[in-house]
C-alpha cells in the first residue's frame, strides 16, 4: 500500500460575495507543509446604510470544529454559542459611530484566523461545510439552540407601543421568514441575547394582555392582510382576573405557552414547572446564584405598578425581565423591542443585510494505490481511499 497527497488539489482561496454589503475571501497556505490556518482576506464592507452611525454587529456561524484566533478591538465584545455541532460567534461594537465604521470592520475581518482541529484525517465537518459572516448596521446576533438551531435576534430602535411592535416585529424578514418580538425560553438563550446585544431597555414577545373575550394573543386574529394584531387597547383586557398568567404571544413553537403562572409576582404559584422566566426580584436572584450581577433585586416583578401587563427586558442594564404599560414608550423605560427570527434548520447561512457565505477551503488529501496509479480521484471536503489496499 502506498499512498500520497496531491498537493496540486488543494484550492489556495477560495471568495464569496454577499447580497448585502461584503465580500471576502479565505486564505490557505499551500507552502506550509501541514498547515491547518486560514485567514482572511480582500474583505470589502461596504457604506453604512442610511439612517445609521456605522456598522453595531459582526457575525460568524460555523461547524464547532473551527477555532478562531483574534484580539478585539477597543470598544467591542464577543458572545458565543456552540451547540449541536455549531458554533456562532457575534461581535458586538458598542459605539457605531467610533468603532463601527467600514474601514474598522475591514480590519477587524482581515485581522481574523480561523483553524481546524481534526482528529482523524476524514473529521470533516459535519454540517454545512460553510463560514457565514453578516454584518449589521443594527445590533443583530445569532444563536445555536440546544438542536443546532439557528436563532437570529435584532434590536430595534423606537419608541412604539406593544403591539406596534409585534405587527413591526412581523413586518420584518430574515432568512425569507418574518420575525416576531423575542421570546427568551432558557436560560442559555436568555443570556446569550442579554450578552450580545441586549444593552437597551425594549420589548419581548411576553404579556398578560388578553382579548376581551378572554383568548390569548397568537397571531391569529389579523385585522388586515398583512397580519396585524388590533393596536387599540380598548380590544384587550388587561383586568387581573382575566388577564392572570403570563405567556408568550408569538413564536415557533411556544406560541401561548404560559411562562409566569400568576398576573404579579407570587414566588410559590408563579414559577411554571420546567417553563423557563427571568422576572426581576429575589426569586431568579436565589434561582440563578451564578447571574445575580444581572439581576435587578430593587424590586419584585411583576408588580403591576399602576397597570402595567407587557414584558420588558434590559431595564437598568439588567438581565432579568419587568412588566409595563403598553404604551410606556420612552428612551428611559422602552427605547425599542427585541426581533427574533427562526430557528432555521442546522446548516442554515446568514441571507441578506450584509452577508456572505462561503464555502470552507478543506485541506483534502486523495490516496491511490500505486497498483492502478490511473485512478487518483479529487473529491472536494473528503478524503478518499481509492483502489486496493
Ligand atoms: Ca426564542
Ligand atoms: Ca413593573
Amino acid at each position: 500500500m502506498h499512498k500520497t497527497n496531491l498537493k496540486s488539489n488543494r484550492p489556495t482561496t477560495r471568495g464569496a460575495l454577499g447580497d448585502g454589503d461584503l465580500d471576502f475571501k479565505l486564505t490557505y497556505d499551500d507552502a506550509v507543509p501541514g498547515n491547518t490556518v486560514w485567514t482572511f482576506s480582500d474583505v470589502g464592507v461596504g457604506d453604512v446604510p442610511q439612517g445609521y452611525a456605522g456598522y453595531s454587529s459582526l457575525n460568524i456561524l460555523c461547524p464547532d470544529e473551527l477555532s478562531f484566533h483574534y484580539t478585539l478591538p477597543a470598544g467591542w465584545s464577543a458572545t458565543e454559542s456552540d451547540q449541536g455541532g455549531m458554533r456562532s460567534l457575534n461581535f458586538y461594537i458598542s459605539n457605531p459611530a467610533a468603532n463601527g465604521q467600514p474601514a474598522d470592520v475591514e480590519r477587524f475581518l482581515q485581522s481574523l484566523s480561523t483553524s481546524f482541529t481534526l482528529t482523524t484525517p476524514w473529521d470533516y465537518p459535519p454540517v454545512g461545510s460553510e463560514i457565514s459572516v453578516m454584518i449589521d448596521a443594527a445590533p443583530t446576533s445569532g444563536f445555536i439552540d440546544g438542536n443546532g438551531e439557528l436563532h437570529i435576534y435584532e434590536f430595534v430602535r423606537g419608541t412604539i407601543t406593544w403591539m406596534e411592535a409585534y405587527n413591526a416585529a412581523h413586518a420584518r424578514i430574515v432568512n425569507g421568514e418574518h420575525g416576531y418580538l423575542a421570546t427568551l425560553t432558557s436560560l442559555e438563550e436568555e443570556l446569550f441575547v442579554y450578552g450580545s446585544i441586549a444593552k437597551s431597555p425594549g420589548w419581548l414577545g411576553g404579556t398578560r394582555l388578553r382579548y376581551t373575550d378572554g383568548a390569548k394573543i397568537d397571531g391569529s386574529r389579523a385585522i388586515d392582510a398583512q397580519g396585524n394584531i388590533s393596536t387599540d387597547i380598548n380590544d384587550y383586557t388587561y383586568d387581573t382576573s382575566i388577564a392572570n398568567q403570563w405567556y408568550w404571544a408569538d413564536g415557533a413553537s411556544e406560541n401561548g405557552l404560559v411562562f409566569y403562572g400568576t398576573p404579579t409576582v407570587d414566588n410559590t404559584n408563579g414559577p411554571v414547572n420546567g417553563v423557563f422566566s427571568f422576572f426581576s426580584g429575589w426569586y431568579t436572584y436565589n434561582k440563578y446564584p451564578q447571574y445575580q450581577s444581572i439581576i435587578l433585586t430593587s424590586w419584585q416583578e411583576s408588580n403591576n405598578y399602576g397597570g402595567e401587563y407587557c414584558l420588558q427586558f434590559a431595564q437598568n442594564g439588567s438581565a432579568s425581565w419587568n412588566d409595563l404599560e403598553y404604551n410606556r414608550a420612552d428612551t428611559y423605560y422602552n427605547s425599542g423591542y427585541y426581533v427574533e427570527y427562526g430557528p432555521f434548520p442546522v446548516g442554515t447561512g446568514f441571507t441578506g443585510r450584509g452577508s456572505a457565505n462561503l464555502e470552507i477551503p478543506l485541506q483534502y488529501d486523495v490516496h491511490f494505490d500505486v497498483n492502478n496509479p490511473d485512478c487518483p480521484l479529487t473529491y472536494p471536503n473528503q478524503s478518499l481511499w481509492t483502489g486496493k489496499r
